[in-house]
C-alpha cells in the first residue's frame, strides 16, 4: 500500500458507512456503486504499479448534477474523494491513498457540439482522447493534444494535469487551447466557465485554476476546446544520431529549415529504444544508434512538406548530424514509428519497477542528468534512460530495477530534484505532482508561491477533502 511504502498518515476523515453507501443509491443507480473488492481494486492501482490505495467505493456518476450531490454530501460527511479519469497518471494522483472515495469519471463521454467553423469542440470530461481526435477528423480538425495514454486517458485528465504531449510545440499547452470548463468545487457548487471564446477577459480567469490542479481544487464535469484544422500532408523522419550534441544541432536546423510544418521534435536515447524494442518485440526500421531522434510535420502540401524532411535528412547526413534515417508518409510506416516512441513509457514495466523522473532542464543540460545517474548508480539497477520532448526540453529520465527498492528510492530523491533546481529547471514538466512529489514541490516553488497555492487551496475546498496527500505538502514535511 502507498501509506505504508511512504510512510504518509491518514487524515482524520470520516470513513464510509453503510449509512452513506444508502445515500450514493438515492443519487446513482445500483450497478454505478462499486463495493466489491475485487471491482474497486483497479481503480486502487495506478498505471505504473507505484501506487496503490485502500479505497472501498467507486462512484461513477454521468451528469454534472449526480458529481455535485455526491460531493456535498461528502464534504458535509467529511468524506474525502479522489477524483479519477483513465487513471493513466504517472505521478500516483488518481488513485486513493487511503479509503478516499474514488469519484471515476468514465461514464461522463458525451460530446455536446463541435463548431466546425471556430473549432471549438465541447464535452464531458470522461470522454476518451482518441474517441475525440477520431470524431473531430470526421469534421477535418484534430485534437489538439497527443500523447501515449490517448486510446485511455480522458479530456478531464489531460486538463486537469495541464498534459503536454507530443505536439505541443505546434499547437501549444492546454493554458491556450481550453476554451472553457465546467467544474464541481468541494462543496457541490457548480462553477460554469463553459464558454467557446477566443477571447474573454472578464475578470479573472477562472478555468486556468482547474488546468493543471490534479483533482485538488475541483472536479472537471465539461471542456470547451480548440481543435486546429487537419493538417493535409503529415511526414515522420526517424533520424539516428551520433551524440546529443548533434540532437540539439539538428533541433536549430529544424527549426529553421521546417519552420511552419515543425510539430513534434523528440528524442531518445539508445536504452530507450532497445530496451522498448526488445521488451516489447517491435521492429527498429534503423539501426544501432547512441541518440534516435522523431521529427513530425504537420502541413498543406505533401509534396512541399515531404521535399522539406528529405532535404533536412540529406542535409543532415551531409554534415554527419544524421547517421542514417528514414522519412515517411505512408500511414502504416508512420503509426509503426511513433508506437515505438509512445511504447517507451510502459516498455521499463517488462523490467520490473520503475522510477519515473519528468523534468525540465535549459536544452544545453538537458541529457546531462542521464549520464550522471548511470555514473552514480552503475549495476545496482538495469537500466537508466533518457528521452522526450526536446523541443519542450522536457526529458523524461526512467530508470529500472527488478523490483521497488527503498535505498534506490533514496539514492535518486531528493538527488535529482537538487540538481535540476541548481539549473533552474522543473520537478515536473509535464506529468504533475500527484502522490509522488509534494515533498518536492519546494525545489520548484518559492514559499510564498506555495503559501498563495495552499490559500487557494483552503477557498476552494476548506475541508482539504479533495485529493488530500496530493500536489501540496503539508507543512512539516519539508521545513
Ligand atoms: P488520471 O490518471 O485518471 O488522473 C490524473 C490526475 O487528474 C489525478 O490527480 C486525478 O485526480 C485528476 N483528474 C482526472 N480527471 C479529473 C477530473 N475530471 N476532474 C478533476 N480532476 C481529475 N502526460 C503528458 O503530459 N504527456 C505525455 O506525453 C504523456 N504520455 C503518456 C503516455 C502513457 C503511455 C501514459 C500511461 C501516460 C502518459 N502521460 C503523459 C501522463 C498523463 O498525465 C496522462 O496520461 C493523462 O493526462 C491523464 O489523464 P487520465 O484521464 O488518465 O487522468
Ligand atoms: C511520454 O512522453 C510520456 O512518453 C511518458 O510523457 C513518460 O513514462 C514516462 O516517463
Ligand atoms: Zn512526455
Amino acid at each position: 500500500f502507498s501509506a505504508n511504502k511512504y510512510a504518509v498518515e491518514r487524515k482524520k476523515f470520516g470513513t464510509v458507512r453503510p449509512s452513506d453507501i444508502d445515500y450514493f443509491r438515492t443519487i446513482l443507480s445500483k450497478e454505478r456503486i462499486l463495493t466489491d473488492e475485487e471491482d474497486v481494486l483497479p481503480y486502487n492501482i495506478d498505471w505504473i504499479k507505484n501506487c496503490r490505495g485502500q479505497s472501498q467505493v467507486v462512484l461513477r456518476p454521468t451528469t454534472t448534477e449526480e458529481v455535485s450531490q455526491i460531493l456535498r454530501y461528502c464534504n458535509n460527511n467529511m468524506l474525502a474523494v479522489c477524483p479519477q479519469g483513465g487513471n493513466t497518471g504517472l505521478v500516483g494522483g488518481s488513485v486513493p491513498v487511503f479509503d478516499e472515495i474514488v469519484l471515476n469519471l468514465s461514464l461522463m463521454n458525451k460530446i455536446i457540439s463541435l463548431d466546425e467553423i471556430s473549432g471549438a469542440l465541447v464535452c464531458e470530461a470522461g470522454c476518451i482522447l482518441e474517441n475525440l481526435d477520431n470524431y473531430v477528423r470526421e469534421h477535418n480538425l484534430i485534437m489538439p493534444l497527443d500523447l501515449g495514454a490517448k486510446g485511455s486517458c480522458h479530456i478531464g485528465g489531460n486538463v486537469s494535469t495541464n498534459a503536454g504531449g507530443l505536439r505541443l510545440l505546434r499547437y501549444g499547452n492546454l493554458h491556450g487551447t481550453v476554451l472553457g470548463i465546467e467544474a464541481v468545487k468541494a462543496d457541490g457548487t457548480v462553477i460554469d466557465c463553459l464558454r467557446t471564446l477566443k477571447k474573454d477577459n472578464t475578470g479573472y480567469p477562472l478555468k486556468h485554476i482547474f488546468i493543471g490542479s490534479e483533482g485538488t481544487l475541483g472536479v472537471i464535469t465539461k471542456v470547451s476546446i480548440h481543435c486546429p484544422a487537419q493538417p493535409r500532408s503529415v511526414s515522420l523522419g526517424y533520424f539516428g544520431v551520433e551524440k546529443f550534441e548533434n540532437v540539439l544541432e539538428l533541433y536549430k536546423s529544424a527549426k529553421s529549415s521546417l519552420g511552419e510544418i515543425l510539430s513534434a521534435f523528440e528524442m531518445a536515447d539508445n536504452e530507450s529504444i532497445t530496451s522498448t524494442v526488445n521488451n516489447l518485440k517491435l521492429s527498429n526500421p534503423i539501426g544501432d544508434y547512441p541518440m534516435y531522434v522523431l521529427v513530425e510535420s504537420h502541413g498543406s502540401d505533401e509534396n512541399h512538406d515531404n521535399e522539406k524532411l528529405n532535404r533536412f535528412l540529406t542535409q543532415g547526413m551531409e554534415s554527419g548530424l544524421i547517421l542514417d534515417g528514414t522519412v515517411t508518409s505512408e500511414p502504416n510506416k508512420m503509426k509503426s514509428i511513433r508506437n515505438i516512441r509512445e511504447s517507451i513509457a510502459g516498455s521499463g514495466l517488462i523490467d520490473g519497477y520503475v522510477f519515473k523522473y519528468d523534468v525540465s532542464l535549459p536544452l544545453r543540460n538537458y541529457y546531462d542528468l542521464v549520464e550522471d545517474l548511470r555514473k552514480k548508480l552503475g549495476d545496482r539497477v538495469t537500466r537508466v534512460y533518457g528521452y522526450g520532448h526536446v523541443g519542450d526540453g522536457n526529458i523524461h529520465i526512467n530508470v529500472t530495477v527488478p523490483q521497488y527498492s527503498k535505498e534506490i528510492n533514496s539514492e535518486l530523491e531528493p538527488y535529482i530534484f537538487e540538481q535540476v533546481s541548481k539549473l533552474k529547471g522543473s520537478i515536473s514538466a509535464e506529468h504533475g505532482v500527484g502522490f509522488r512529489k509534494p515533498q518536492f514541490i519546494h525545489y520548484s516553488q518559492g514559499d510564498t508561491s506555495l503559501e498563495l497555492m495552499r490559500e487557494l487551496k483552503r477557498t476552494m475546498d476548506p475541508n482539504g477533502i479533495l485529493n488530500p496527500y496530493k500536489v501540496l505538502p503539508d507543512v512539516a514535511s519539508y521545513e
